[in-house]
């Protein structure tokens, strides 16, 4: 059937392909000029321009498929069912259970180095790159540059830019081979570039990081990564709960189910008990702890850990952090599907 927005989409691609320039967005300077003014920043970084024009191949123009994927983000409307299901398909489950084993020996060291258990490192694995399979294949630098002229937050990535010219001089390779998402996010656990400089670490001890091509690298990057942002070893990350009367306002949960953080005495003074273990697991009477009831009122209700906070940390969603931590309960159970 013919379909007028399909065409009309189809002949700008095609229009911007063949130009081979985009325009700016009001109030933004045309590319080249943008490009320009962005190498004095990169030599105002301590870094020779000539890398960037090296990342461009002498061709200054903008990445056409960043702009592209930012216009196309989908809005995430699903429910948290609904959410979790795609997130903890059976697949993504057997392989990561598989992987688990296959890959004990290098897990169990980043897992020691960080207190990071290997299921939870597996997890991340499998959400971020579908365990390696899917890193993107985009150049970075030129993704972020684009991404740092024409996007809203144009100063973090134009950050990242630069910070991505370091990860290629650090790594020895030319800035053009420098691939991930189009967005930046880069090998097996998606780091952007200031995270791969901050926190990616050696797990095979040749002396290289490389999170593209060596699993032992990629965990032990995952594992100090999460243990920078906070992850407390041993500690659950939720424990059921049972409440018998209707919580306060001022407990603060937001339309996901999610509730601010309080210390477990005035949970305890709410009337929130256990379901089974003590809470005694998740800290001190004192510690902040956040309630999830991601069905609401009817649903289940669990006394969140401090390490759904550090998943919070790596990408800020509820949804994103319970599914990731639901994963790793699957993978360390043998892929059956946990409890929610
Ligand atoms: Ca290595």
């Amino acid at each position: 059937m013919f379909n007028r927005s399909v065409l009309t989409a189809t002949l700008l691609l095609v229009a911007c392909s063949t130009q081979g320039e985009l325009a700016a967005k009001p109030g933004k300077p045309p590319f080249k000029e943008f490009y320009q003014s962005f190498r004095q920043q990169v030599a105002a970084e301590g870094l020779n321009p000539a890398l960037l024009d090296e990342a461009f191949d002498g061709k200054v123009q903008p990445y056409a498929p960043a702009i592209k994927s930012e216009a196309n983000q989908p809005e995430i409307k699903s429910t948290f069912e609904s959410y979790v299901a795609k997130m903890l398909a059976k697949p993504r489950r057997e392989k990561g259970a598989a992987l688990l084993a296959e890959h004990k020996k290098e897990l169990a060291k980043a897992s020691q180095a960080t207190g990071v258990p290997p299921e939870v490192i597996v997890a991340l694995w499998g959400i971020e790159s579908n365990f390696g399979a899917n890193m993107g294949n985009h150049p970075v630098v030129p993704a972020l540059v684009t991404l740092a002229w024409d996007n809203d937050r144009g100063e973090f990535f134009g950050k990242e830019a630069v910070n991505a010219l370091r990860v290629a001089r650090k790594r020895g390779i030319n800035p053009a081979e420098l691939t991930g998402s189009w967005a930046g996010a880069m090998g097996q656990c998606q780091f952007m570039p200031s995270n791969y400089l901050k926190h990616a670490a050696d797990g095979n001890g040749d002396g290289k990081v490389d999170i593209w091509n060596t699993p032992a690298d990629v965990f032990m990057s995952a594992g100090t990564f999460l243990k920078a942002l906070g992850w407390q070893k041993d500690v659950p990350w939720r424990l059921p709960a049972q409440v018998s009367v209707k919580l306060p306002e001022s407990a603060g949960f937001n339309e996901r189910g999610l509730s601010e953080p309080h210390p477990l005495a005035q949970w305890q003074r709410w009337g929130v008990v256990p379901k089974g273990t003590s809470f005694s697991k998740l800290g001190g009477t004192e510690t902040a702890l956040r309630m999830y009831r991601p069905l609401g009122d009817k649903g289940p209700t669990y006394m969140l850990g401090p390490n759904f906070d550090v998943l919070l940390r790596w990408n800020y969603s509820s949804y994103f952090a319970a599914s990731a931590l639901l994963l790793a309960e699957s993978i360390a159970n043998e892929g059956n599907l946990p409890d929610v």
